[in-house]
Order: C-alpha cells, then structure tokens, then sequence
C-alpha cells in the first residue's frame, strides 16, 4: 500500500471488513500515520479496541512474522511494523485498561535477558491493568538481579516473564531457580508467555502457568490470584 494510494482511500467508505483488511497492510509496511487513523476510524464506528487489536493490528502482525521468517522480509521493515503497532496500541492503550475494575493486585512484567521484543508483554500489561492489576513493566532484557530489584520494590502478586527468542526463553528457569535457592519461589504466582513457549515447558522449568495470548494471560491471573486469596 502505498502513501499514493493511501490517500485515494476514503476511510468512511469501507466497509468494516476493508478497515480491518487496510490496517494490516499499513501495519506491514510500517505506516504509523496511517494505523493511527484507521483505529480513529474504526473506534469511531463503535468497533471494540479488542477486535481493532485483533482483526487488525495483531492480524497484521502475524503476516509480518511469517514473511520475516520466509526472509521476505528483514528487520528495518520488522521495526517498522513493530512502530506502527505501537502507534495503534497507544490509541488502544486507555480503552483498554480504563475499565473501573476493582483492584486485584500487583504484578511485574518484562522480557527476559537477550530478548528485545516487547509488544506482546505490553499487550498483556494493557489488559492486566484493563483487568484490575497494578502492572509495573520492567521492559526488556532483564537480568535475574532486575526482577529481584522490581520484586523487591513492589512486593507482586505476579511475576511474569516473556520470551520471542528459542535462545532466551531457558533464561526463565534461571530466574525460578534463582527464586527458589533464595525461598521467595512460593510467594509469587509465576506465569510465562511468548510464541516459542508451551504448557510443556512451563512445567519443566517450574513457573505456575503458560499463557498463549493477553487474553489467557488475564483469565490465569484472575484465577490463580482467586486461588491466592483464599477466594477459590
Ligand atoms: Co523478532 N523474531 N527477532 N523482531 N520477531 C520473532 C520472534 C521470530 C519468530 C520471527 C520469525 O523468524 N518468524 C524469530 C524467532 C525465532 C526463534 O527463536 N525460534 C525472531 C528473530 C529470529 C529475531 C532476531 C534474532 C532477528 C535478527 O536479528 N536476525 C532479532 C532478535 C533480537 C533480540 O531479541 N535479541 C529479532 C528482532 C526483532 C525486531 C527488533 C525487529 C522486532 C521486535 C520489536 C519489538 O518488540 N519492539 C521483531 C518482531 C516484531 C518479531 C515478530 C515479527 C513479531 C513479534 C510480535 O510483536 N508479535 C516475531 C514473529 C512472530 O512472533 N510471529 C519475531 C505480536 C505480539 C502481539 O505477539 O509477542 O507473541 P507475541 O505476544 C503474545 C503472546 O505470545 C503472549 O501474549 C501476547 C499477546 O497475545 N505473550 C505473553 C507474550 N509475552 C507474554 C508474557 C506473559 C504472558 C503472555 O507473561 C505472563
């Protein structure tokens, strides 16, 4: 899609289907200016910023990852995809965590050490804050000693780690066994997320679950904190 074309386009003339189809592809190419009006478009027709992230942004995204492993595509054009989607996510970002929900708990969040990704953990952040939690996001590349900094200042619920990388995601046992050689293990609900894990892994290196989406990664907090409280 090119700026050219963009601007033969008249928004308010597609219909919801061509929206969501037009926001992947400016999303592919990297078109931050033009994501960001697309989601104005659709939340102004009254589309939930759920299915904006879903049908559009997200979708989008998948498209990419497949032409980046294809070698179609390479990391300029990545981190270009990468800016767009958080240009949309911004937008999203108050809808999604301004629900007046009552106050569940705390929770810490980052991507583990070597590993730079960081749109799906915010993803999860936006809708655990959506959800009621107190999120801290320590971003990206932490060492075992930067979770035990942010867990030691903000005493969580939740400790959750995220991993794109097959080369970073065993750095997560080390943080557990780290959690574990110093007895704090069993005050923190230890959930992980990332594209590469499984349930599998989440068992073998110890954490309390594996969380595939946002969406999932919100259902297991409420219930293992419910579980936590005494509640279930
Ligand atoms: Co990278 N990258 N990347 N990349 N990148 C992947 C992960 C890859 C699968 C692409 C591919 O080959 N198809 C591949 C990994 C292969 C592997 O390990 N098996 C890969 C590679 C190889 C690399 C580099 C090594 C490339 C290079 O330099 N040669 C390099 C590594 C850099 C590093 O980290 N050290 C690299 C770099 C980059 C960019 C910087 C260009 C950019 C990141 C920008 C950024 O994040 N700010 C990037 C991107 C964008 C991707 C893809 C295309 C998209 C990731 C993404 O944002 N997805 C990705 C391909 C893919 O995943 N299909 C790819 C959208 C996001 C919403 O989904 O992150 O899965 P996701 O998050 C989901 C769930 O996984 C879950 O919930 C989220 C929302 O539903 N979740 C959690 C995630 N974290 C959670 C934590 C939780 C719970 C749930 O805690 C409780």
């Amino acid at each position: 899609m090119s700026d050219n074309n963009n601007e033969e386009i008249i928004l308010e003339e597609l219909s919801n289907e061509e929206l969501f189809e037009l926001m992947q592809e400016d999303l592919y190419d990297g078109y931050a200016d033009e994501i960001k009006e697309e989601v104005n478009e659709a939340l102004s027709r009254g589309l939930t910023p759920v299915d904006i992230l879903n049908k559009g942004l997200v979708a989008g995204m998948d498209v990419v990852g497949a032409d980046f492993r294809d070698g179609i595509l390479f990391v300029p054009e990545v981190l270009m995809a990468a800016n767009a989607m958080k240009a949309g996510m911004s937008i999203l970002r108050p809808l999604l965590v301004e629900t007046g929900a009552p106050k569940l708990g705390t929770a810490v969040i980052g991507t583990v050490k070597g590993d730079i990704h960081d749109i799906g953990q915010n993803l999860v952040s936006m809708m655990w804050e959506g959800a009621g939690l107190e999120v801290v996001n320590i971003g990206i590349n932490n060492s075992v000693e930067d979770y035990l900094a942010a867990i030691e200042e903000h005493d969580p619920d939740i400790l959750g780690m995220s991993a794109l990388l097959t080369t970073t995601m065993p750095y997560m046992k080390v943080v557990i066994d780290d959690l574990v050689n110093r007895g704090i293990r069993n005050e923190l609900i230890v959930l992980v997320g990332g594209a590469p894990l499984s349930d599998a892994f989440a068992e073998e290196i110890g954490a309390d679950a594996y969380c595939r989406d946002a969406a999932v990664a919100v259902e297991t907090a409420k219930k293992l904190i419910a579980i936590k409280q005494g509640r279930l």
